[in-house]
């Protein structure tokens, strides 16, 4: 045991609580028949909440932990309070980048021996949790390196090292029984078309996600690979820019069947959508896997990645992926920091401990908008017209045959309400 926590106990969800506990989180309410805890699949993302120092674009650390340092004694004591704080929340599930749980050598064969020896650490913490591996991912835009991008570098030495990077975090959250494997392509885009050749770059890329699925396959690794799309930032225009345009991709390089999405709410919302948006086109693909969980501020509008704490935007989220069936393998991930000014070891937790309940009742308020059935019925019945054989026929047919149904059948279609304030009124009823 760290003292950086100071024994606290794990938490318990009391709805009357006073103090640090779960006032909606009950892991195990049955919802839809499922445990809520199985539902949510909550994971604790490593790079926010034990590698961000606190900087901002105007000044640096605010953070002083106890293991900030580049030792492998520095990186031990992260994830023994990692662990820690796993416990406490209960937490089903955490997220790595590499460069979040080891320090960088000076060699790739030095950073490697680092990573090894992290991630067997982990397999003994993870035999005395009941913490498991969400995802894992390799981070391919911090170091300078990267800085014009992994597999869509211009120099073919940077591809070599990305298909080394990702080859090792592949058969380290294979060993690991990770659950996914992630690719966010923070450098995967370019700043100026002056200097880019836009059209190698994206076969670069393609080719890529292509050697990534084969490579899975060929160790037999069991999760799912995801994509997670975002327009902008750090590059000022991405490839994975939204869900529709990965799709695309993804069309074009013959990996549709092969690779689902990690969607963000933030990154949604910064690519000009809903976040339930992104959820009900990924589902509607058939490519929904995971979720970020994550809000940025609507003021400023940049990718501030903070904890959700909205009741109603929760709860659209959700219906989503209850509709979609729910989760298989993958989880909501908090991608979430604090904010600079929170110092202590109790903002950790608190900072968890509420998003879990806010998903919770969010998740709860999507579950009974899904029995109450009302929104459903008011969709379907607003279709209700293309149930009918004759439509179906239509769309079968051809242009020709679906005009010639005007004259044959003598309609005058009627404009009908959408119902949009009535709708929104029966969502209010369940948040
Ligand atoms: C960046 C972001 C990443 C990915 C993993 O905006 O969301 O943390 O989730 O690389
Ligand atoms: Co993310």
């Amino acid at each position: 045991m760290t003292d950086f926590f100071q024994d606290q106990q794990p938490l318990q969800f009391d709805p009357d609580g006073s103090d640090l506990c779960f006032r909606h989180y009950n892991p195990d309410e049955i919802l839809n028949g499922k445990r809520m805890e199985e539902h949510l699949r909550f994971a604790v993302a490593y790079w926010h909440s034990f590698a961000w120092p606190g900087g901002d674009p105007f000044g640096g650390e605010t953070f002083e932990r106890p293991w900030f340092g580049d030792t492998m004694e520095h990186a031990r004591l992260k994830a023994d309070v990692a662990f820690e704080l796993f416990d406490i929340l209960g937490a089903p599930y955490f997220c790595w980048h590499d460069a979040d749980i080891r320090p960088e050598g000076k060699t790739f064969a030095q950073s490697r021996r680092n990573f090894e020896e992290i991630i067997e650490y982990f397999e003994g913490k993870m035999q005395g949790s009941k913490a498991r591996l969400l995802w894992g991912t390799a981070n391919m835009f911090s170091h300078r390196r990267f800085m014009s991008g992994a597999a869509t570098n211009p120099d073919p030495d940077m591809f070599a090292w990305s298909a080394a990077t990702v080859k090792l975090c592949l058969d380290a959250t294979a060993r690991l029984g990770g659950q996914n494997y992630v690719l966010w392509g923070g450098r995967e885009g370019y700043e100026t078309l002056l200097n880019t050749d836009l059209k190698r770059e994206r076969k670069q890329a393609g080719r890529f996600l292509q050697m990534v699925v084969d490579y899975k396959h060929k160790i037999g690794f069991e999760g799912a690979i995801l994509v997670e799309p975002k327009p902008q930032e750090p590059s000022k225009h991405q490839y994975d820019y939204d869900v529709a345009t990965v799709y695309g991709f993804l069309k074009e390089f013959g990996l549709e069947g092969e690779v689902q999405m990690n969607i963000e709410q933030g990154h949604a919302i910064l690519a000009g959508h809903s976040f339930e948006h992104e959820l009900a086109l990924a589902s509607s693909l058939g490519i929904l896997g995971s979720i970020d969980m994550n809000r940025n501020d609507y003021q400023s509008g940049w990718d501030t990645d903070q904890f959700p704490n909205n009741v109603p935007e929760v709860a659209l989220a959700y219906y989503e992926v209850l509709k979609a069936g729910g989760f298989s393998k993958g989880g909501t991930n908090f991608d979430a920091k604090l904010r600079r000014q929170s110092l202590d070891p109790i903002d950790l937790i608190a900072s968890h401990a509420g998003a879990m309940d806010i998903c919770a009742r969010g998740l709860k308020a999507a579950a009974a908008m899904l029995d109450d059935g009302s929104l459903e019925s008011m969709r379907n019945e607003r279709y209700a017209g293309w149930d009918l054989p004759s439509s179906q026929q239509m769309l079968a047919g051809d242009l020709a045959s679906a005009a010639a149904k005007v004259d044959a059948e003598g309609f005058d279609p009627q404009p009908r309400s959408g119902k949009q304030e009535i709708l929104e009124n029966i969502v209010n009823r369940f948040v």
